[in-house]
């Protein structure tokens, strides 16, 4: 497979500053495109007479250049390129081509959905429509003109704003866009479809008015009402706190059923999959409510972040992404709970980044190289670019941060570049250094602190000493030290915080302070402290690393009880439970009995106790550490050791705390009509986590109090809670409920969804069996993303079933996988994914899922998409 290296990056030898589109939607099995763009050589590229574009499953039919046919012989179109031969310094360049967007299964390009026609281009897609330069650097305005019949697909939409429409003969017509922004190829979007439409608008603070769409299913408009308000907070917000405007005329909206990803930032013409804009209370959770409004927000960052400043080349994709992806947690802090927001964006980094760092796929947030862009859509690139973003917003403070952003712009508005772009931007507002920050954009892996203290009674003085270290990841042999944030505070004996004077440092006495860590190993010392202190480290998780600190339980029983960062609170109690979780799974695999200790209870109750103060954070407090994260912490990982451990632990805080469950479950009843914000939202978790431990037990009272509750609930999140309590309960009202809740909602494809992965991740025997009949339910089908990412993609995440010891799991995701890879190579290699770590594990599943992998390679005809991720993971 052939690899792109960032080193090997050069300027286009040619630009293409306007394109003109005329996309004649014959049929949904063929469309016509014809496109003429103006092409000039580019002082800055490689002198060439030869034009090579690139293409994919477009076939051309005719070439001209500045209105003359040329014969065959100057033109060559093969399966990757169109080349012409000869070509002048500047000229119109016209090309005439068929593409099938009913065939288009891979879902990039133009494809059909149940209503029409929909777009996605990025990151390689426009090369589907039509021969182009189809990469970042090469902008274009775009006029675009589409042809459909009128009453199959009355809406037609593209990018910027529509200066023509009209009929013409046969029942069709026509409309013509023009996008007065030069953007990327990545960002063309296109839509003929039958869709509904609610309108609003939005005032900007400079007075434009700006008409806003959102386009739905027919019959789907009460849906899309959460979105379209979340788009004008998100709005509202970035005037206030970027001073950005929206800069078109109009915004549209349009949710597919059928999408490879969760949205895309088309320009003016945003594309959500139905999952991440459609909301009712009754067929949404307050995840789902949460996860759009944050998306939605997210999408319309992108139109400052991504689309006015965009990427040179794809390794620069972090970028737009980890910039947008912090702009989108900065969002949901000042929306919801900022402690809350903060933990979960955690979470999500510890389960799915920590691990691909920890892998064969492991690559800097700017990778070096890659084979397929589409498998670099990670959550490296995604979520540790925010989190490098926010160390500098960390390092340099909001008000220089913010300066350093419209610099950026003052900069770069309208331009294509790199990650350093952005670095270079704030170093320069701000007069920090971070020459030696930007190594964090380079290196993969996650780094580690060692962190040792002394206290010294007789001077006063605390001491840490903190030692970096990041393990050899693909590539990446040995590492160098990294500018390490480090957000530090200490707690006195009865949980009072001192304050902080730090050796060497002038300002201070505040109670929480930020070493800034440069060399390999550091030694901070501390004045004045009055008592041998408890180290609060790394507060609000102020960088992504692993920080190792010999904490007792008294330690982290004071800074759960006491820290004044939450986010180190509930660290606290996630260190508490892991300590204990990773002793149990040794005494479990050593055939010794797992046992914890009451102050675990203890402390569990105490944050039960306290709840009331904020549910949401006790939530948050008294969710387990995932299993995946208890696993990458041990040496050979057991699936079924962790889950039996972890498993223990729930019920034996269920029994420890029953009362106390019982009774949260009866007081965090949320009353009246529902509503998603953040406090209601806050006591419905509480509730539901109660619940989830009772069930735990399998007390028949509490089975009856889950089916009442599935069987009474008025919102969708109360509703699931129950049924995926039940699912994971071996007992006679599993079957009825699951088979009940898809006979009530079978029309409904979002909520079948749910219904699959809750299916998918029950850890009960069976599942496996399960789930292989579910791909032959008349509800599933490899065709929809949705339902592949429902069905396997939770399935992949199950760790008793798919990790079953017999294999069965594995044989399964390998048969579908390779069938996925047929349809739609981009999904199917996020499933092949699961296998990429079956070196961490024990022998048996590790020989296992690695003959999975190499069944997969060998398979004739094999995509690039999976080929790269079973190479590197074979490598
Ligand atoms: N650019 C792909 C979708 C997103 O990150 O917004
Ligand atoms: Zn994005």
């Amino acid at each position: 497979a052939s690899t792109v290296y960032l080193k090997d990056y050069r300027p286009p030898s040619f630009l293409i500053p306007e394109v003109v589109l005329d996309i004649d939607l014959q049929s949904e099995d063929e469309a016509l495109v014809q496109a003429t763009l103006a092409v000039r050589r580019n002082p800055e590229g490689a002198a060439s007479g030869t034009l090579v574009l690139d293409l994919d499953e477009v076939a051309v039919e005719a070439v001209a250049i500045d209105g003359e046919p040329l014969v065959p012989a100057r033109w060559q179109a093969d399966a990757r390129h169109l080349t012409i031969r000869d070509v002048p310094e500047s000229f119109r360049l016209a090309t005439r081509s068929r593409i099938h967007p009913r065939r288009n299964t891979k879902l990039m390009g133009i494809y059909t959905s149940s209503t029409g026609f929909f777009s996605l281009c990025e990151a390689e897609g426009f090369r589907r429509i039509t021969p182009f330069l189809d990469r970042p650097d090469v902008m274009a305005r775009y006029t675009v003109t589409l042809h459909a019949d009128e009453e199959r697909y009355p809406v037609l939409l593209a990018n910027g704003n529509l200066e023509a429409q009209g009929a013409e003969g046969g029942g069709r017509h026509w409309a013509r866009w023009v996008d007065p922004f030069p953007k990327p190829s990545y960002l063309f979007a296109v839509v003929a479809a039958r869709l509904d439409r609610e309108q609003d608008s939005f005032r900007t603070r400079s007075g434009r008015s700006v008409l806003l769409q959102f386009f739905v299913e027919p019959g789907k408009l009460d849906q899309g009402r959460f979105a379209l308000d979340a788009l004008k907070q998100a709005m509202k917000w970035d005037e206030e706190r970027y001073g950005l405007e929206v800069d078109l005329d109009e915004y549209n909206v349009v949710a597919v059923g059928d999408f490879n990803a969760g949205a895309m930032e088309n320009k003016g013409l945003n594309i959500f999959n139905t999952k991440l804009v459609l909301a009712r209370a009754d067929i949404s959770t307050d995840g789902d409510f949460n996860f759009i409004d944050r998306t939605v927000a997210h999408e319309y960052f992108h139109n400052w972040t991504g689309n006015r400043v965009t990427c040179r080349d794809w390794f620069q994709l972090a970028l737009k992404e980890g910039l947008t992806v912090f702009r989108e947690q900065q969002y949901a802090g000042d929306r919801y709970s900022r402690a809350v927001a903060r933990i979960q964006a955690v979470r999500n980094l510890r389960t799915g980044q920590f691990p691909e760092d920890a892998g064969p796929m492991a690559h800097p947030v700017r990778p070096a190289a890659y084979q397929q862009v589409s498998n670099f859509y990670t959550a490296t690139v995604y979520q540790k670019g925010a989190e490098l973003v926010r160390m500098m917003h960390t390092l340099v403070g909001p008000e220089n941060f913010r300066k350093g952003i419209a610099l950026y712009f003052r900069l770069h508005d309208g331009h294509a570049v790199t990650t350093d772009a952005l670095v270079e931007a704030i170093e320069q507002a701000s007069g920090a250094d971070l020459g030696q920050f930007r190594l964090w954009y380079e290196q993969a892996g996650t780094p580690r602190l060692a962190v040792r203290d002394r206290y010294d009674e007789a001077t006063h003085t605390y001491e840490l000493t903190v030692t970096q270290s990041c393990p050899p990841t693909p590539g990446q042999p040995t590492k160098q030290a990294l500018h390490i944030p480090l957000a530090v505070g200490l707690l006195g004996p009865n949980g009072r915080e001192f304050a902080l004077r730090v050796e060497g440092e002038k300002n201070g006495r505040g109670t929480s302070t930020v070493l800034s860590l440069r060399g390999e190993t550091e030694v901070f010392r501390f004045l004045d402290v009055p008592a041998r202190p408890v180290p609060s480290l790394a507060r609000n998780f102020s960088a992504p690393v692993l920080v190792d600190y010999p904490y007792d339980e008294d330690a982290l029983q004071l800074l759960l009880g006491y820290d004044s960062d939450p986010f180190n609170r509930w660290e606290a109690g996630q260190r508490l439970a892991m300590d204990l979780l990773l002793v149990g799974v040794a005494d479990f695999r050593a055939g010794r009995p797992v046992q914890f200790p009451d102050y675990l209870a203890q402390a569990f109750g105490r944050v039960l106790a306290d709840a009331e103060q904020d549910p949401a954070f006790a939530a948050e407090a008294l969710s387990l550490p995932p299993e995946v994260v208890v696993a990458e912490q041990l040496q050979e990982i057991d699936p079924l050791a962790v889950h039996r451990v972890r498993f223990a632990m729930r019920t034996f805080l269920a029994e420890r705390l029953h009362d106390a469950f019982q009774g949260a479950y009866e007081r965090y009843e949320t009353p009246g009509a529902y509503s998603p914000d953040a406090v209601s939202a806050g006591r419905r978790a509480l509730r539901n986590l109660s619940l989830a431990f009772l069930m735990d037990l399998g007390a028949p009272t509490t089975r009856q109090r889950a089916v009442r509750q599935l069987e009474t609930a008025t919102n969708m999140t109360d509703a699931l809670a129950a049924l995926s309590a039940l699912a994971n309960c071996d007992c006679p009202e599993r079957r009825v409920a699951l088979d009940a809740f898809y006979a009530k909602w079978q029309d409904e494809p979002l909520v079948v969804d749910k219904w699959l992965a809750t299916e998918a991740l029950s850890r009960l025997p069976g599942t496996v069996e399960r789930v292989r009949d579910l791909t032959l339910h008349p509800a599933f089908t490899l065709q929809n993303p949705n339902k592949v990412y429902a069905l396997l993609g939770s399935f992949g995440v199950n760790q008793v079933n798919f990790h079953a010891a017999d294999g069965s799991g594995y044989r399964l995701m390998t048969e579908q996988a390779l069938l996925l890879d047929a349809v739609n190579p981009q999904v199917a290699s996020r499933m092949v994914r699961n296998f990429e770590r079956y070196g961490r594990f024990e022998p048996v599943r590790r020989d296992l899922m690695r003959a999975a992998l190499e069944q997969i390679a060998a398979k004739p005809g094999l995509s690039r998409e999976t080929a790269e991720v079973v190479g590197k993971a074979l490598a």
